[in-house]
């Protein structure tokens, strides 16, 4: 079964569905483990956590794609990739579409802010007109080989031109074939309830904290016509803090002891990753060798 139709079942069978941010393939070993259904890599948290850069739009596709391969060759759950423009035009998004497929990806978000985009919840986001987001979106559309590829549309719209303006420019994009819409960066019941009212796709909720939307309980975006909920640096932003408080620790005291209560354990580290399993087929296969 395609990646795609892993997501789209996926979406089907949890309304709405849990997406967690999983920063790289460790991560999202134990987002399965734990039972989540789906995951997500952040543009965000590629340009952050794998290359120290911020969410400027400086990575771009080979910088991202690596990150996927990683992902989904270490875990099978749909994985959805933020891939911010779809980095530059027709030619280019088709080209994404097609890596982004070959890479395992199930799903991707592509926005309708300009090339020198910024970080979704930041001040001062332009974006373009609605026909050049439309021709991005039918440039994505055509370039998909696998029907079940989900291909969903990120309007930033509501900061700059209101809830009206925005549910227009969603409309547009899923007349122009986009399988979802991500209302980035509104707030209220009220906004949420009126772009699931006006569309007949699934929508996305981004409950990034620190930003500008409240951190909604999925049990509430669902009352509201919420289909799926992003969660895309949680447990990032909680490991950062986590190497942050060991980082000084190890400076100031000259050892981890104040900390260690803190640390994932080594068995536990090793049961994610199914260590004593590898061990023990090496084991057995030196033990074939020598026996010969
Ligand atoms: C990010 O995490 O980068 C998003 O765009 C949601």
């Amino acid at each position: 079964m395609s990646a795609g139709k892993r997501f789209r079942d996926a979406l089907k069978a949890s309304q709405p569905l849990q997406i967690v941010g999983t920063i790289n393939a460790y991560s999202a070993i134990m987002a399965k483990k734990i039972g989540h259904q789906a995951i997500y890599l952040s543009g965000g948290g590629v340009a952050n956590a794998s290359y120290g850069l911020p969410d400027l739009g400086i990575t771009s596709l080979n910088d991202v794609i690596a990150d996927v391969q990683r992902i989904t060759s270490a875990c099978d759950l749909p994985l959805m990739v933020d891939i911010d423009t779809g980095w530059g035009g027709a030619f280019n998004i088709a080209k994404t579409i097609q890596e982004m497929q070959k890479a395992g990806a199930a799903a991707v978000h592509m926005e309708d802010q300009v090339a020198q985009k910024r970080c979704g919840h930041r001040p001062n986001k332009e974006i373009v007109s609605t026909d050049e987001m439309v021709d991005r979106i039918k440039a994505a559309v055509d370039a998909r080989t696998d029907p079940d590829f989900f291909i969903m549309a990120r309007t930033d719209a509501f900061a700059q031109e209101g809830l009206e303006a925005a549910i227009e420019r969603a409309k547009a994009y899923v007349a122009a074939g986009a399988d979802g819409i991500f209302a980035e960066a509104v707030q209220t019941e009220e906004h949420y309830r009126a772009f699931a009212e006006a569309l007949d796709v699934p929508i996305l909720a981004n409950i990034t904290e620190f930003g500008k939307t409240e951190l909604w309980n999925k049990k509430e975006l669902g009352e509201w016509g919420v289909d799926m909920v992003l969660y895309p640096l949680s447990a990032f932003r909680a490991m950062n803090k986590a190497a942050e408080m060991v980082y000084q620790s190890i400076l100031e005291n000259g050892d981890q002891k104040a900390v260690i209560d803190s640390m994932q354990t080594r068995m536990d580290l090793y049961d994610y990753l199914g260590y004593h399993e590898y061990e023990q087929k090496l084991d057995a296969l030196f033990a074939q060798g020598k026996n010969k």
